[in-house]
């Protein structure tokens, strides 16, 4: 009915969603805040390009997309059942994808560690478990810098050879973080949904 005012449902988190309603969701690693520093020092030199804010800066773990309040609130509680150890992260090297034709990507690659490789395949579990499509895409660990549109690969490739040594870490994280992302003219805004622990297994 026309004027009808929309009951909206909220969740113990205060989360409003109307139903029908989607919300955009990832999974991901912040950086330490002096991986973050370290390369946000990169976020610079290619003209005409989008940096990511700093504050942003992430290893996204998996992308979950749009999904309603009922797989949100899925998700949400199940992640909860990983139990992983914490992950080094070792950052090294910044390249780009695609790896022929124009880019559309700067990045700060990460090395595949065990652990990291583990939490990846467990979140991927937890995803499917909750209802969502199985991914596709081999997982390849980094940091998006940059987003690029219509900048010829020339303009790239000295700021990739300056870079090709950078090194950070390694360094110790201790949590994984399921954001929300809400997509705006003026990028998009990042909120952390929930936090979960990666702890080293106490033996019995
Ligand atoms: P990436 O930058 O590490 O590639 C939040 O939007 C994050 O999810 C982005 O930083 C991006 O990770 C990833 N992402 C966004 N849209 C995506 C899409 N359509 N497919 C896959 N990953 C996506």
């Amino acid at each position: 009915m026309v004027g009808q005012p929309v009951r909206q449902e909220t969740g113990a988190d205060g989360l409003a969603l109307v139903p029908g309603e989607t919300i955009r969701l990832f999974t991901a690693i912040d950086l330490p805040e002096e991986a973050k520093r370290s390369v946000s020092r990169l976020c610079r030199g290619v003209p005409g390009v989008r940096w990511v804010n700093p504050d942003q800066l992430h290893l996204t773990l998996r992308f979950i997309g749009e999904v309603d309040r009922r797989l949100f609130e899925r998700i949400k509680m199940n992640l909860a059942d990983i139990v992983s150890p914490p992950v080094t992260l070792t950052l090294q090297s910044v390249g780009s994808f695609p790896v022929s034709g124009p880019p559309r990507v700067l990045w700060v690659g990460i090395e595949r560690t065990e652990a990291l490789g583990s939490l990846h395949t467990q979140v991927e579990q937890v995803m499917v478990a909750s209802g969502c499509d199985a991914e596709t895409r081999r997982f390849s660990p980094h940091i998006t810098l940059a987003r690029l549109k219509d900048i010829p690969r020339s303009l790239v490739v000295p700021y990739l050879a300056e870079h090709a040594s950078f090194i950070e870490g390694p360094a110790e994280v201790r949590e994984f973080l399921l954001y929300s992302s809400l997509l705006s003219r003026q990028g998009s805004r990042h909120t952390v949904e929930a936090s979960y622990p990666l702890a080293a297994v106490e033996a019995p």
